[in-house]
């Protein structure tokens, strides 16, 4: 495998005269225990350690180098793993049971294949440091592989072509092509190959680059630290998810209300506002789970209060969004005001918990409430102490937060903390930066969970590093009403999806500029099949609530939040395949169909789960659209029509029409549209799409959706196979788990009907084309 010369080393290129790349050079010695292979080579040591049989980690570290590692990202410790190992000429062959390392000694190269002999990792490049001890590796990459992953970024699905960078910024200009980086930092990419995918995580808090605009490899440089990457082996898209987060993690459930709807403006500036919003979404009968308390809510910005004048009461507001269905969800910034008399900022001082410089200095930053200090998050007593500040909130009734500015912003020059403060010890910020934000949510995380007391906490997050989705759902920050907005939201929120963060979404109607009907009408449609859905509209801009443009739209508008409520159990139930396998619920049409190559590079179509497709129109004046089915037979989710798959169609989608295609043989959970999640199920329907032969399965998950106690087996699992055979449809239903559900499930055909229905081997009558299982 070695011999291959179009993978011959090529050399390094000097690009900045500043810069002076250093190769490690030759192995020089190599030891191996069991699964850790440390190398040292002329100037840097190494280790190849397996995680697993299908996880492996590489690092390499200069030789001056005292680096330690601040990422919270990695969860899982190494499980026991059998290396197979060969001592060749020129290197070693290390080999478990799905993954092939080989390590070429002069000078040091990897190559990483999967157990089919695809290549996943090879050195094109020597392994470089530079004297300011960055860091930086040249991996092959053939020409037709397609790059998924890198978290929030803009651009279409496909991300190769581009130079992307991981600095969480706060970024209010449009976002387009050239906005980079955002808000988040997910160093970590899939990559699919002929159909094979893998994945490579950079396990990087420094400022790191990706530059995918070779043809045939890609760089990866940090600006710091030694270098530290792990490898997935594939090689289906999902396993790929199943392994990273394997390692990093899995999502709890959120509370089943924060897959309601959500409103939210900034800001609505009184309790009376707020009351009449809700009054106003029950008069026109509109579901609604959430409406958010931005930054007016505080006294002149003070985290951790209410403004007396404009929030005299907030525990009765609170009680009285309940009574109507409806959670209070407020923002909390990272900036603590300065002021000696404020409660929070005398309080972080005496017990020093705000970041300073090496001499001892706070640092001074101004954000929304003036000059600022911020929490060391970085450190654990001050996340504990962060945490607990929330009882403000979580003592009135509260169970949700929002945390804003978390990158952190700072609105000066570099945008944040100066790079030269310390954190933890003598960290600096431009090691921990993109760290930041993750660890404000993780104790914002834990605070709630604590005070809760068994209830699901729900945090919303700006800011985030690979592993954020272990405490908060993400949205894209400041979009703006632009047509092109909706269109973006699509491949943002699907490479979230692939970079393990399942629970995201983007401000519904755009969160600058002004909306329009139309534009609303399009936004909710899509909206309502991502899986975070929240309205969110920015100062000064037009109103953009469900009925801001009109009956004929406000009644679309109003059609759709309902039918993401018709949808919830099946959202639900995505949300556990979520929570036990990392596969997101909205995903692309490659992670069901990776040999596909059609499918590679599609942005604009999205899949719900395995079986139901999503085919928005993100274009005004638009009443129709291309749509490419994949293989096998769909069904258009309002009119029943057929399309055979393997080919495009054009598809009519009026105003009130978002395209959604089921595929034939699907079973799909529906719930009758209501207020609130607060409104138990009596009744679930299970859609069959019938097909003429042929068996499908499905598994209705439940549970009280508010608790903890789905984990100790609290939960109803209904397995259901139903095969079609000679117009008969033999159900097998099994339920599991110890959860008595609220509903009983009725079974309701779209498509031909049977003729006869046996359920566990007894035949049973059909009426009205349904039956009850
Ligand atoms: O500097 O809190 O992205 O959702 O409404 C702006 C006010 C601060 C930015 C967030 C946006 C929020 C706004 N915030």
């Amino acid at each position: 495998m070695l011999e291959d010369t179009s993978f011959a080393i090529r050399p390094i290129d000097q690009t900045d005269e500043a810069e002076r790349w250093q190769p490690i050079g030759h192995v020089q010695k190599i030891e191996g225990k069991k699964q850790i292979f440390a190398f040292t080579c002329e100037r840097a040591s190494g280790k190849i350690h397996f995680y697993r049989d299908d996880i492996v980690r590489v690092t390499i570290d200069p030789f001056d180098q005292k680096y330690v590692s601040v990422s919270p990202a990695v969860v899982a410790t190494p499980e026991k793993v059998d290396v197979h190992v060969r001592e060749e000429e020129n290197g070693w062959t290390l080999q478990t049971k799905q993954l092939t390392v080989i390590i070429e000694r002069s000078p040091f190269r990897l190559a990483i294949y999967d157990q089919e002999g695809t290549l996943l990792v090879r050195d094109v490049q020597p392994v470089c440091f530079e004297a300011k001890g960055r860091m930086r590796c040249t991996h092959a990459l053939a020409p037709t592989d397609v790059v998924y992953g890198l978290g929030e970024k803009t651009g279409v699905l496909n991300k190769r072509g581009a130079v992307w960078t991981m600095w969480n910024t706060d970024v209010y200009a449009p976002h387009n092509l050239e906005t980079d980086p955002l808000y988040q930092s997910h160093p970590y990419m899939m990559v699919l190959k002929n159909g094979h995918a893998h994945g490579i995580f950079f396990d990087h808090t420094y400022k790191t680059t990706f530059d995918l605009r070779h043809e045939s490899f890609y760089t990866f440089t940090s600006d710091g630290g030694a270098l530290d990457y792990y490898v997935f082996a594939g090689p289906h898209p999902k396993d790929v998810l199943m392994q990273y987060t394997h390692l990093i993690g899995r999502m709890p459930l959120p509370p089943k209300w924060a897959l309601g709807y959500h409103q939210s403006r900034y800001s609505y500036e009184t309790e009376q506002e707020v009351r009449e919003l809700i009054h106003t979404f029950r008069t026109k009968q509109i579901p609604l789970d959430a409406v958010y308390l931005d930054i007016h809510y505080m006294d002149e910005y003070r985290v951790f209060t209410f403004d007396q004048k404009r929030f005299p009461h907030p525990q009765s507001l609170v009680q009285y969004a309940k009574e109507q269905g409806v959670h209070i969800v407020p923002i909390v910034d990272p900036g603590v005001k300065v002021d000696a008399e404020y409660e929070t900022y005398r309080n972080g001082v005496q017990k020093d918990y705000f970041c300073k410089y090496a001499d001892g200095t706070l640092y001074k930053g101004d954000v929304w409430p003036g000059t600022s200090v911020f929490p060391d998050f970085l450190k654990k007593k001050v996340r504990k102490w962060w945490g607990e500040q929330h009882s403000f909130y979580t003592n009135i009734g509260i169970e949700g937060i929002w945390n804003d500015m978390n990158e952190p912003s700072v609105f000066n020059e570099t945008k944040t903390i100066d790079e030269q403060v310390v954190h933890d010890g003598w960290k600096t910020h431009r090691q921990v930066h993109n760290v930041y934000g993750m660890m404000m949510t993780e104790a914002t995380y834990y605070g709630l969970k604590k005070q809760l007391k068994g209830k699901r906490p729900f945090v919303l997050t700006r800011a985030g590093f690979s592993g954020i989705h272990r405490y908060a759902a993400v949205w894209t920050g400041d979009n703006r009403s632009f047509w092109e907005h909706v269109e973006l939201s699509l491949p943002m929120c699907l490479n979230l999806g692939v970079s393990a963060v399942a629970f995201c979404g983007a401000d519904v109607g755009g969160f600058a500029h002004d909306t329009n009907g139309e534009l609303l009408v399009r936004w909710t449609q899509v909206g309502a099949f991502f899986p975070y859905f929240r309205n969110h509209c920015a100062i000064g801009f037009a109103r953009q609530e469900p009925w801001a443009f009109g009956e004929t739209y406000e009644q679309i508008i109003k059609r759709y939040i309902e039918l993401r409520y018709e949808w919830l159990p099946h959202l639900y139930t995505l949300c556990f395949e979520a929570n036990q396998t990392g596969v997101p619920m909205m995903r692309p049409l490659m992670m069901e169909y990776p040999n596909d190559e059609e499918t590679w590079n599609i942005s604009d179509q999205f899949m719900i789960g395995e079986q139901v497709m999503v085919a928005p129109i993100v274009r005004p004046y638009t009443k129709h659209r291309i749509v490419y089915f994949p293989e096998g037979r769909w069904i258009d989710y309002w009119t029943k029509e057929r399309f055979e798959g393997g080919r495009r169609y054009i598809v009519e989608a009026p105003l009130d029409r978002l395209p959604i295609y089921v595929k034939e043989g699907a079973m799909i959970a529906h719930a009758k549209a209501k207020l609130s999640t607060f409104i138990k199920d009596e009744q679930l329907t299970l859609y069959v799409y019938t097909m003429k032969e042929g068996t499908s399965t499905y598994t209705l998950y439940d549970d009280d959706g508010t608790t903890f106690a789905y984990e100790k087996g609290e939960y109803v699992h209904m397995h259901i196979r139903a095969t079609f055979l000679d117009d008969t449809v033999y159900f097998e239903v099994e339920t599991e788990g110890a959860y008595e559900p609220t509903w009983q499930l009725r079974v309701v055909f779209v498509g031909d009907v049977p003729s006869t229905v046996v359920v566990n081997g007894e035949q049973r009558a059909i009426e009205e084309a349904s039956i009850v299982l």
